[in-house]
Formats: structure tokens, sequence, C-alpha cells
């Protein structure tokens, strides 16, 4: 790791991090694009991942969503999710901001986690959006206790709008860090896509963990730390902060 890495992580007064699906790959849950293993590789998301999806076949999209969810059971939160954690205790501050819907960065111990595109694990029904705290898990989908609907998952699909809060604090912590951590996302879907950039465009430090080069940016201040995140995330602190 070269040494303006490490002074900059190690000198940042507030550090923001955007992850996506790589920082669970290693613990086993698949990621959206990648060849042969993501979950675009046996569905595509115009299949599954759109409003328009859940009214052609509410069944296919529950289950979908219900197998991951049951999946979520049986996997644990891996080293790049502690470090993250971690590292909240060594900065003066650090925003977390992700794009995940698994829950693990708060299974690793992080605080106040924004949460752009919802949670697996929590249900609203399709028409109202209400809250469905105590849904049956069956296969097929459960119907609101309020007003009848179809129940879906809360999370944020194609086409539809992000949480604005979450969205409004993700842009400000991109637009008031000095050093941005980008890992695990193909930098594909907006606005999340976005947060980097406004944080390039101001010129502070923008690290890249990933271990392809694919679709990230380059530049005279972006940094690409090459590898799976399980291994460069607590690399990164054992270098930053050694003993
Ligand atoms: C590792 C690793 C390891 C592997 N360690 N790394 C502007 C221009 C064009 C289009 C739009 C635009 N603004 C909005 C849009 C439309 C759309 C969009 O972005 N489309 C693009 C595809 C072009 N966006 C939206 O619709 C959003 N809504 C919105 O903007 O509303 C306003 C609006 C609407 C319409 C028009 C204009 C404005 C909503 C987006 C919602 C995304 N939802 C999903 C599904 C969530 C629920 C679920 O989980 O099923 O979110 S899609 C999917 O992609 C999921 C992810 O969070 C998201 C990002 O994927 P991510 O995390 O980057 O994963 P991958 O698989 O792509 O990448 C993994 C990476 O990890 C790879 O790089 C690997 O190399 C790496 N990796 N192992 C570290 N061990």
């Amino acid at each position: 790791m070269s040494p303006a890495t490490i002074a900059a992580i190690r000198g940042a007064r507030h550090v923001a991090v955007l992850t996506g699906a790589g920082i669970s790959a290693e613990s086993g849950i698949p990621t959206f694009r990648d060849a042969l293993t993501g979950w675009w590789a046996r569905f595509r998301p115009e299949d599954l991942a759109t409003p328009e999806a859940f009214q052609r076949d509410p069944d296919l999209v529950w289950r979908w969503y219900r197998e991951r969810r049951l999946r979520l059971r049986d996997v644990m939160p891996n080293p790049g999710h502690y470090a993250l954690a971690e590292l909240a205790r060594r900065v003066p501050s650090l925003t977390l901001v992700t794009q995940n819907v698994d829950g693990l960065h708060a299974r690793a111990g992080s605080a106040d986690v924004i949460e752009l595109h919802g949670n697996l694990a929590r249900v609203k029904c399709f028409d109202q959006g209400h809250p469905a705290p105590d849904f049956p898990d069956t296969d097929a989908v459960p119907r609101c206790a309020l007003c009848g609907s179809p129940l879906r998952p809360d999370v944020v699909w194609f086409g539809e709008l992000l949480p604005a809060d979450a969205l409004r604090r993700a842009q400000a912590a991109a637009g008031d860090c000095d050093v941005f951590l980008s890992v695990g996302t193909s930098n594909l879907v907006e606005p999340a896509a976005s947060l980097p950039w406004i944080a390039t465009r101001r010129g502070v430090t923008v690290m890249i963990v990933n271990p392809s080069a694919t679709g990230q940016s380059s530049g005279p201040n972006i940094h690409h730390l090459a590898g799976p995140a399980g291994r460069v995330l607590p690399e990164l602190l054992r270098e930053a902060w050694p003993g």
C-alpha cells in the first residue's frame, strides 16, 4: 500500500465510505453483476427488481427475495465488514453508506449505517407502503393486514426513489469528507454511483477497494487498492495503525 494512501487515511478528519455487493461476496452473498456468480446471471434485473416485474409476477419476485432473506440466516459478516467498524473507531468521523440490503454492516458492529437501497429484512405493502413487521413468511405473496395489498420487500427497485433522508445524508458526507472509500461496487447504478464523483470533484482522496478495475475511474487523487475487501481493508488498518 502506498505511503500516500496510508498518510491520507491516518490524517483523515472525516471518512465517507460507500459499499456495494462486493463487500459481502466473501460472506457468500453473490454480487449482482459478476459473471457466473451474480444474481443477474440467473435473472435479468428488469425481470425481478422493478415495480413492473412485481405487478407482472408477484409470486416469482417474492420467492426470489424470500430465498435471499432466508439465506441471510446462514451468513456472517467478514473481515471487510469488521475492518470498517474498526475504522470508525480510529478516525474522528466516519459516515458509512451502503447500497446493500443484507444488514451485515450493522451485524459487524457499525452504527448508524445509511442504507440507500433499503433492507431485505423489512417488508411493506405495495400500494400504501404500510410496514408489515409480522408478515407470514410464506412461499406465496402475503397480503397487508391494513389494506389487503400484496406485501413486497422494503428495498429500492429500479425507477423508484431512494429514501430522501438517506440520500441527502450520503451526498452531504461526500461533500464534506476528506477521504472517500468506495468498496465493492461496480459504480453503475445511480444515484449512488455519483457519490464518489462529488468527492473527486472536490479534489479529496478517493480510494477504490475492488479486485477489478472494470468501470472504475482513475485520476491523480484516485487510489485503486486492488484485491478483495476482506483482505485489503484489514491490511489498510494494520498499515495505518501498526500494533
Ligand atoms: C469485490 C469483491 C470483493 C467482487 N471485494 N469487491 C442516470 C443515468 C442513467 C440511469 C439513471 C440515472 N439516474 C437513475 C437512473 C436509473 C437507475 C439506474 O441507475 N440505472 C442504471 C443501471 C443505469 N436508477 C434508479 O432507478 C434508482 N432510482 C432513481 O434514481 O430514482 C430517480 C430516477 C428514476 C428513473 C430515472 C431517473 C431518476 C434506483 C436504483 C435501485 C437499485 N436497486 C438494486 C436492487 C436493490 C434490491 C435488491 O437487493 O434486490 O440495488 S439494483 C442492484 O444494483 C442493487 C445494488 O445495490 C445496486 C448496485 O450494485 P453493486 O452493489 O455495485 O453490485 P455489482 O454486482 O454491480 O458490483 C459488485 C462489485 O464488487 C464489482 O465491481 C466486483 O468487481 C466487486 N467485487 N468481489 C471487493 N471480494
